[in-house]
Parts: C-alpha cells; structure tokens; sequence
C-alpha cells in the first residue's frame, strides 16, 4: 500500500474515485443547447470562454466558424446539466443567423457592449431573428436574457428604456455582466439553465443528444458560411 505525504493512501483515492463514477452514473443527465447571440466584438467569445474556462483574454480573437464549448453543472444529487453553449462564430456581421444555428436551442443569451449603444439598439433585431427561428414545442418562446457586457468599465451609460423592453418582450431577465471581472456570468446562466429545466419538466421536450448536436451541423454552417463570406 503506498501512503502518500499526507496519509492517503492511493488505494483509498483509487477507490474514492470508482465511488463517484459509479455515483455519476445514477445521475441524470440534461443536455441543453443555449445560443449566445449579439453584435459581432460585444463579447460573446469572451463570456463563454470565461464561462467555461475560467479564463478571460483581452487580445482579440475573432471566432471563426460555428463554434461551442461545453460547461457542466453538478445540479444537484440526481442531475447533471450540460451546457452546450453556442457562439454565433462570425456570422454576426449579417445580423441573422440560418436555422441550423438555432436548431434544438433551448435557451439565448443576448449580449450588448454597454461602451457602445448601438449594439443596444440591435438587441431587437437578434431578438426577432432568434423568436422567428425557434420555439420549444407548441409553439412556445424560448427563454431569454440580456446581457449588457463589459460592466467593468467605468464610462457607462445604461440605455434607460431596457427594463421595459423586457417586460414588453417576455425577456426573463437583464444583467450587467464582465467577462474580464467574472461579474454575474454564472447568475445569468444558472437563471437561463433554472428556465430550461423547467421547460423541460413542464414541457418534456426531446433533449439534444450527441448526434443532434454533432458536428454535421456546425460544418454544415461553417459549408453555408463559406457560401455566404
Ligand atoms: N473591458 C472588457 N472588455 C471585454 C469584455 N468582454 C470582452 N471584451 C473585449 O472585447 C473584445 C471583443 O470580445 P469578443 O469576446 O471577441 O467579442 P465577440 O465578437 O462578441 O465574440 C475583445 O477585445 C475582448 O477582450 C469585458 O467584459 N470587459
Ligand atoms: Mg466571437
């Protein structure tokens, strides 16, 4: 039996270890498609990669092709969510996006830059798009929050008339958010993620699964906007 430094023996890890895999595998598990959607350098990428990755990177990276990134929530003892968290990818310079972006989407964050109102004032576009392009079953609206980003920097001004915009438009929720400070990212998902549960309890809608998300839809985007670009 090796003991390591402090006492614990290898075995008693390895067996900790089979403990929770087999713990995990009672869990369910909840797969859900969430878009991320906004004007093109509002920082979307940079959410998502803090989001998941814990990271936040001030040089610029344009994203280039459709992309997303994986982030999982231990919801609680019986429920694992995983959060397939789209990034529009380049295409938002045309202001909408195909289907096949959308497709199985069970939830959107839109994104604004609060240091630039008129990415503001295209919350309303993205928001058509995204409500013209997909419905959960019977026809019912996905839920939505707004993300007014790049709340660490100082000269803001926030557009006045947001919270009535979301009252007329069934948004769930607004939040100010920074991608380079960490503020309000994981709020604003675990209200997304707290919706979608939800909607599938009430709803029982299909779930995605691996071959729905597959990465036959992301090049079957990337095919279209190398059509487009
Ligand atoms: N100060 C600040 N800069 C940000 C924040 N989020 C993103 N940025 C910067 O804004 C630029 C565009 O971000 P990016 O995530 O690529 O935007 P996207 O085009 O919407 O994906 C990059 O230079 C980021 O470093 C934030 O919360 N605060
Ligand atoms: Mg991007």
């Amino acid at each position: 039996m090796t003991s390591l430094s402090n006492g614990i023996t290898r075995e008693k890890i390895l067996s900790i270890n089979d403990s929770l895999r087999i713990n995990n595998l009672h869990k369910r598990e909840l797969n859900f498609k969430f878009v991320i959607i906004g004007d093109f350098g509002v920082g979307k990428t940079s959410i998502i990669g803090r989001y998941t990755e814990g990271q936040f990177s001030t040089s610029y990276k344009i994203t280039i092709g459709a992309d997303f990134a994986l982030k999982t929530l231990e919801w609680d003892e019986d429920t694992r969510v995983n959060l397939h968290l789209w990034d529009i990818a380049g295409h938002e310079r045309f202001g909408s996006l195909t289907g096949v972006f959308y497709r199985h989407a069970v939830a959107a964050a839109i994104v604004f830059d609060l240091t630039r109102p008129e990415t503001y004032s295209s919350v309303e576009k993205w928001l058509i798009d995204l409500r013209r392009k997909v419905h959960l079953p019977g026809g019912l609206p996905i839920p939505v929050v707004i993300l007014a980003n790049k709340g660490d920097v100082t000269v803001t001004t926030l557009p006045s008339q947001i919270e009535d915009f979301c009252k007329a438009n069934n948004i769930l929720s607004w939040f100010i958010t920074s991608a380079k400070n960490n503020l309000n990212i994981d709020e604003a998902m675990i209200r997304l993620t707290n919706a979608a549960i939800q909607n599938h309890h009430n709803l029982q809608f299909p779930l995605i699964t691996d071959d729905i998300i597959s990465l036959t839809d992301a090049s079957e985007n990337n095919e279209k906007m190398k059509k487009c670009c």
